[in-house]
Formats: C-alpha cells, sequence, structure tokens
C-alpha cells in the first residue's frame, strides 16, 4: 500500500502543499492516540468556557485545537489561520503562502459516548501580492480551495483528501505512524435511499424541506414510491464519510428553532470542506438556491444551510426549492 506524500508527489500537487498536509497530519496522528487513551488520559469532559459561537468548549475540542494550532503557525508555511475554536484569525509566517481553516474536532458531543469525531480542513492560497494577516484574505469562496479533507477517529483512523484531483482515502497504520491509501477513488452513488437529517428539527424547517423529508419517510406509499432510511451520527464528518462511502442525502436545513441563528453548519470549516469533497466525488452540494461553492463568505465563522450529497438525489432535493 503506497504511502501519502509519494501518492500526492505522483500527482503533481505542489510541494510546499505536501508539506504543509503532511505537517497537518503529525498533530492529526497525535489527536488520535489521546481520543484512544480515552478516559485512560483524562481528556473527557468539559471546560469552563465557552467558544465564539457560544458553545461550551471540551477538554479535546481545546487540546485537539492548540496542537493542529502550533504544528501549522509553526511550519513557516502558513501565513494565517482560522478555527472553530478561535474567536479570530491567527496569524503565522510572514512568508507563508497558505491560509487555513478547521473545526479541530467536530461531532464534540460525540467524545463523551466514545463516538465518531474528526478534524475538517479547508486549504486556501494567499491571495496575490497580499501582505500580512488578515480576516479578509480569508473571505473566499470555497472553489478557491487547493485542498481539503478531514480525518475521521473512528475504529481506524482515515484521512480523507482531495487537491483537485478525486477524492482518495488513506487509513492511518499505527504500526508505523503512516497514513496508506486504502481508497485510490471515492465515487458517490448518483441515487440512494438513505437520508441524514436531525429529525427532532423538523417542524422548524421551511416548506420545502418538510415537503421533501415527509415524501421520503412516506416511501412507497407516497410520491417517491420506494422506501428510505435514516441514519444520523450528530457529527458532520461521520456523516459525510458515510455518504462518500455509500451514497446518501445529508442535510442540516435552515430552521427557526433559534431565531437568531437560522444556520447550523460552518462555511469556512465545514460546508466548504465538505462540499468540495463531495463534489470531486460527482455529487453535489448546495443550500436548496447556491452551490455552496459559489457563496462569498462574509466573515470566518458564518454559518450556512447544508444539503449534499448523491446527485439525483439532491437535484430531487433542489427540485422543491425552486
Ligand atoms: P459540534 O462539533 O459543535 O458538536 O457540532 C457538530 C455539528 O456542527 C455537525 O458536525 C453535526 O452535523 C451537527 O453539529 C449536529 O447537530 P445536532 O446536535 O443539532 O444534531
Amino acid at each position: 500500500m503506497q504511502r501519502f506524500v509519494p501518492v500526492l508527489r505522483n500527482d503533481n500537487v505542489d510541494l510546499d502543499l505536501i508539506s504543509l498536509i503532511n505537517t497537518l497530519m503529525a498533530s492529526c496522528k497525535e489527536i488520535s492516540f489521546r481520543l484512544h487513551q480515552g478516559e485512560l488520559a483524562d481528556i473527557l469532559g468539559s471546560t469552563l468556557d465557552e467558544n465564539i459561537q457560544g458553545e461550551t468548549q471540551k477538554k479535546l475540542d481545546v487540546i485537539s485545537n492548540q496542537l493542529i494550532k502550533d504544528i501549522l503557525l509553526e511550519s513557516g508555511l502558513v501565513r494565517a489561520i482560522a478555527s472553530e475554536e478561535e474567536d479570530t484569525i491567527v496569524a503565522g509566517s510572514e512568508n507563508g503562502r497558505y491560509l487555513v481553516c478547521f473545526d479541530p474536532l467536530d461531532g464534540s458531543s460525540n467524545i463523551d459516548i466514545n463516538s465518531l469525531v474528526g478534524t475538517i480542513f479547508s486549504i486556501m492560497e494567499v491571495p496575490e501580492g497580499q501582505t500580512g494577516a488578515t480576516e479578509e484574505m480569508f473571505l473566499q469562496p470555497g472553489t478557491q480551495q487547493v485542498a481539503a479533507g478531514y480525518v475521521l477517529y473512528g475504529p481506524s483512523t482515515q484521512l480523507v483528501l482531495t487537491t483537485g484531483n478525486g477524492v482518495r482515502q488513506y487509513t492511518l497504520d499505527n504500526t508505523i505512524g503512516e497514513f496508506l491509501l486504502t481508497n485510490e477513488k471515492m465515487i458517490i452513488s448518483e441515487d440512494t435511499q438513505e437520508f441524514a437529517v436531525n429529525m427532532s428539527n423538523q417542524r422548524f424547517w421551511q416548506a420545502p424541506m418538510q415537503q421533501y423529508i415527509s415524501d421520503l419517510i412516506a416511501g412507497d406509499t407516497g410520491t417517491r414510491d420506494k422506501n428510505f432510511n435514516m441514519r444520523w451520527i450528530a457529527a458532520m464528518v461521520g456523516d459525510v464519510h458515510r455518504v462518500l462511502t455509500r451514497g446518501g442525502i445529508f442535510t442540516y436545513p435552515t430552521d427557526t428553532k433559534n431565531p437568531k441563528q437560522p444556520n447550523k453548519l460552518r462555511l469556512m470549516y465545514e460546508a466548504n470542506p465538505m462540499s468540495f469533497l463531495v463534489e470531486q466525488a460527482g455529487g453535489v452540494s448546495s443550500t436548496g438556491y447556491q452551490r455552496i461553492m459559489e457563496i462569498q463568505p462574509t466573515e470566518i465563522h458564518q454559518r450556512v444551510a447544508v444539503i449534499l450529497g448523491s446527485k439525483n438525489e439532491v437535484d430531487t432535493c433542489l427540485g422543491y426549492h425552486k
């Protein structure tokens, strides 16, 4: 099985970018190790702090953020980072070519139940001729990403990565500490009978999503004329991994549950990187009204509605929004 760096070299990926991803993976291997130590390492549970989103920070959110932040800022390759766990961007090296957005530990409510979590990342280049490190530099649409991926900390630790030439999956071999290529080309099936949504929010959704999900649930007794199954991991990284592996539609739609926060998922470090992966694997990713990767961001912690997955099923869902 091939190691991850030579695979990227064969793909003619820029050597600095390979080096950056490799550096990022060093921190993910450390997170993987600590997660697997679990309760033995006294890293479960919450801190007394909240992040910028008003969410209680788990100890592992803070540890993971620190590990990734330190290694990226020391690499010399990164101009600045934006993280779910940081209020503002953090400047790195003046000569760094790259901007990295990340969610250090997505699905953190799963930590204490020993369930799926993951690190999601998106990499862009500093716009031509710009000096210093500013939030404006980050406000580029997802189409500008040069790499995106996630590391899923499950029964095995897997890296799923795109640099714009398809999606590959690597599995961490703990005996040698390397990510080895285990799927050369991830493709999302065009059709599916599986959907992922938090059904407890149903009454808060807008009419098109209410109708679409009702029709899925009606199954072969309704207009869809086939039965659907539902899965919800409560970690986007786990749900999207399932979609990439065996197809499906995943959505976190707009809702009125908290009028101050109509959308839950973060554009820069959740929706954009996942959309890049999904599109590279042949799927579709939209807010319902716009391709996610074409959204012009207005701030780094911006939230969006997300509908992504199997092409034909997402297209059907989008049909309800017209
Ligand atoms: P946290 O990492 O803050 O726990 O949030 C995870 C997440 O943003 C996303 O990964 C899940 O799809 C979604 O929240 C789950 O949300 P619900 O708890 O509302 O189902």
